[in-house]
């Protein structure tokens, strides 16, 4: 609830800005947009929905924080901004749209973060719960901000939080939350690793069941998150699912059961049965039909930009795996793979400390190509005895890439995957992994179709 006679200040004029307005629209709750960008261009469509007079773009001033009690802030604003320190120290109340989101007390919230596979989990979960027969539907960092979740009357609210949302978030109270797993991100805003976990750790909470992934030794272990729980190993109990490898093939377990062969999904990579038991955990604890949550799991493609196979021609397979935006993610694509890889990496390096990459790359028959503002630094600190290409931008890396992958059908008759996961974010030449994902999909389609 906002109480004050003073407008509400919302920070960011991107989708969580425009949700958060459209939801002050509906509740009649007087507000003023901020955004630090002076060069901002303001669309027909938002200029005919909010109105110029509410929006200011540039610098905030001192002067303008003492108009408002009240911020409303998007996840990609840093608390680091100095107008957030001066927000803080005048007193003033800072939240995000999940705070508002928590305000009107929804039924049935599921909430999922993780450094690595939340995407995957959410839209999964939103799959089978649909597939059910359930009303649900995924809002939150998967894109939909979390207030366009309320337009509708949902049996299952699911909510994706990046470390992003939940820093400045102060409450979120749920059904059920889950940590898919935690490894260093996004550490450039957040600081250091324990407070990147202590953030990420805050989705338990006001979570009634917490959903632990016993594997994870930076998840700590709660009396209320025992019961239900996913990891990589045998489960120790009938509610909780693991991973068993057998003659070649994983398999999904449900206490000592097996329930699901790898070889039936579309899904590729044990990464994603990791992802899969973490889905069914949250399904169990429902009381759900888990047999028929199987079925649904069975035909759940991959998401788009989440090692997304989206063209195939003479044995060469082109994955796009745009979102995996740190070295732990691009490991599990790798390692999801068989036969010959092509791997392009680059972007705006988070590291330089590459070594688990580089052990992974060469336990596997990896070529490299490096492109964007980290491509030295890549080939600096990524030792090979393959061959490694240095190129400026995904263009060029993808054009390499196919000259490599024409040596490879002349050398041999496996199966090559041209794989981007650049294990870097994009803003070094993009303003998202989407835009980067999209480019290289359609770079590719445009000379290789
Ligand atoms: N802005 C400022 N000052 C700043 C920073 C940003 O004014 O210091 C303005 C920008 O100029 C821009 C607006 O804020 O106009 C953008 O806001 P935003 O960066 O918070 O982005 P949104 O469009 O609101 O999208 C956000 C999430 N983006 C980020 O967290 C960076 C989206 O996640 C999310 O889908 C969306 O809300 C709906 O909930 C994207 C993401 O990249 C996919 N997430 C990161 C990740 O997955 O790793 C965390």
């Amino acid at each position: 609830m906002i109480l004050s006679k003073l407008p509400t200040a919302i920070i960011g004029l991107g989708k969580t800005g425009i949700s958060i307005a459209k939801y002050f629209d509906k509740n009649e709750v007087d507000y003023h947009i901020y955004d630090t960008r002076s060069n901002l261009i303001i669309s027909k469509k938002i200029r005919n929905q909010i109105g110029t007079k509410k929006i200011t773009l540039g610098p905030i001033s001192i002067e303008s924080i003492n108009d408002h009690d009240n911020f409303i802030v998007s996840p990609g604003v840093s608390l680091e901004h100095n107008f957030i320190t001066k927000i803080k120290s005048a007193n003033k109340n800072i939240q995000t749209d999940i705070d508002l989101f928590d305000q009107e007390k929804r039924k049935n919230v599921l909430c999922i973060t993780g450094s690595n596979g939340k995407t995957t989990v959410t839209l999964l979960l939103e799959h089978i719960l649909n597939s059910l027969g359930k009303k649900a539907k995924a809002g939150g960092n998967v894109g939909l901000p979390a207030l366009e979740l309320l337009e509708t009357n949902l049996e299952y609210n699911i909510l994706e939080l990046s470390s992003f949302q939940l820093e400045m978030t102060k409450k979120i109270s749920c059904l059920a939350s889950l940590i898919t797993n935690i490894t260093p991100d996004h550490l450039d805003r957040h600081k250091s690793f324990e407070n990147y976990k202590y953030i990420k750790h805050k989705i338990f909470e006001n979570s009634e069941k917490q959903i632990l992934n016993r594997s994870d030794q930076n998840i700590y272990k709660t009396e209320k998150n025992i019961t239900f729980s996913f990891g990589s190993d045998k489960p120790p109990n009938n509610s909780s699912f693991g991973i068993e490898f057998s003659k070649g093939l994983n398999y999904v377990i449900k206490g000592k059961e097996r329930i699901l062969c790898e070889n039936e999904i579309k899904l590729l990579g044990r990464h994603n049965l990791e992802n899969i038991c973490a889905s069914l955990a949250i399904i169990n604890f429902l009381g759900l039909d888990i047999n028929k949550a199987l079925e649904s799991i069975k035909d759940f493609n991959c998401v788009e930009h989440r090692m997304e196979k989206f063209h195939e021609k003479r044995n060469v397979h082109w994955i796009n795996d745009s979102k995996s935006t740190n070295k732990d993610s691009t490991i599990s694509a790798v390692n999801a793979l068989k036969g010959n890889i092509i791997l392009i990496l680059g972007g705006r390096s988070k590291t330089n400390n590459y070594t688990d990459l580089e052990k992974v790359v060469n336990k596997k028959s990896v070529y490299l190509i490096l492109y964007g503002e980290c491509n030295q630094l890549l080939n600096k600190n990524i030792k090979t005895d393959n061959d490694k290409i240095v190129v400026k931008n995904i263009d060029d890396a993808v054009t390499e890439a196919y000259k490599v992958a024409n040596f490879l059908l002349k050398k041999n008759k496996d199966k090559i995957s041209i794989l981007l996961s650049p294990a870097c974010s994009s803003y070094d030449m993009y303003d998202s992994y989407e835009e980067r994902g999209r480019h290289f999909k359609s770079k590719v389609i445009k000379d290789y179709r």
